[in-house]
């Protein structure tokens, strides 16, 4: 079995290659010459590397050519939402024409790999109350140009395959945090600050945005189980949530971190980390990709933000290490 994991180099990108990699699977993987490696060093030298830019029709050719995959997982995208308020046209750019050149270099060859699309819950945007848990079949109201970019891939992804059978399933992942998480996204931003406070280098004040959104946290494993599932078992053409199904409020998961430390902190509202609109709630329902491919979640969200906290103590320790 191959594989070709675009996004290699990201947050879930680290996590997938691991459990193929598991599984046996033969990885291959692109990154950009100037991807960061931090997340992936351990496994530079179990995969295949090939350079590449989804941006890029004959670089992404290139990468399908090379690695004729009998499976796709393309992570590759501009991921974080408030960049996507600042940059949205390059937001726009990379993740629609970044999955067109990935259809087309497909269509160009002769290869019919299983693709999987990781759409996300942001696509939902606007829920309203009488609309939770969110179900497939909610309309689609996004709130911020990342979101929009995602129901394009989602809805490009459906055209390529009705109309030339593509053999594509689409997973909407809802919010998902562990170790490796970028410091940027609010859980692991939370267990960074506790960490630095805990080392003396940063005062006792954790800086925090809307604490009332509620958001339906999962394991990044179990997300990458789900992913590799959705290919072993998912129907072609269709789309499955992937999620927990419970809903943390953001004051539970800081709450709960803060319960993992010794340290006393003032709370600030910074106003900068306030989204132009925030969507409220996001608790989902998992039971069509339960149906399908048996998925459940397995590792308790309390379990996820312990590991969370313990990557970032064990990081900046290392990095002060390097420097001292
Ligand atoms: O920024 P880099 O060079 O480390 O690579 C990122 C990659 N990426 C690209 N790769 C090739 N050509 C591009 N034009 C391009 N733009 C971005 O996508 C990185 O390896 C990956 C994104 O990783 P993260 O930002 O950590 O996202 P995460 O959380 O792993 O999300 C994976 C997927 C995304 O499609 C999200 O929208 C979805 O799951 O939720």
């Amino acid at each position: 079995m191959r594989a070709l994991i675009t996004g290699y180099t990201g947050f879930v990108g680290s996590h997938l290659t691991e459990a193929l990699l598991e599984r046996g699977t033969e990885v291959f993987a692109l990154y950009r010459w100037r991807s960061r490696l931090d997340n992936v060093g351990h496994l530079q030298d179990r995969v295949q590397l090939i350079e590449g830019d989804i941006a890029d029709a004959a670089s992404m050719r290139h990468a399908l050519e090379f690695s004729r995959p009998d499976e796709i997982y393309h992570l590759a995208a501009q991921s974080f939402v408030p960049t996507s308020w600042s940059s949205p046209g390059s937001t726009l750019d990379t993740n629609i024409q970044g999955e067109l050149n990935l259809f087309e270099g497909i269509r160009s060859l002769d290869i019919s790999p299983r693709i999987q699309i990781a759409g996300s819950s942001e696509e939902y945007g606007l829920v309203h109350p009488d609309e939770l848990p969110i179900t497939e079949d909610n309309p689609l109201r996004p709130l911020s140009p990342y979101g929009v970019s995602k129901v394009a891939q989602d809805l490009l992804a459906y055209q390529y395959h009705r109309s030339y059978g593509l053999d594509v399933v689409r997973t909407r992942g809802f919010n998902h945090t562990g170790p490796r998480r970028g410091q940027v996204f609010v859980c692991s931003n939370f267990a960074w600050q506790i960490a630095r406070i805990e080392r003396g280098e940063a005062e006792p004040i954790i800086r925090v945005g809307n604490l009332q959104a509620r958001r339906d946290f999962t394991d990044v494993r179990d997300m990458v189980r789900g992913y590799i599932l959705a290919l072993e078992k998912g129907v072609s053409g269709e789309v499955y949530n992937i999620c927990s199904g419970r809903a943390w409020s953001i004051q539970e998961v800081l709450d709960h971190l803060l319960s993992r430390s010794e340290v006393e902190v003032r709370i600030e509202t910074d106003p900068t980390r306030m989204r132009p609109s925030d969507v409220p709630n996001l608790d989902g329902s998992y039971a069509k990709f339960h149906e399908a491919t048996g998925w459940e979640p397995q590792i308790p969200f309390e379990q996820t933000l312990d590991d969370l906290l313990e990557y970032w103590r064990k990081r900046l320790a290392a990095e002060t290490g390097r420097i001292s």
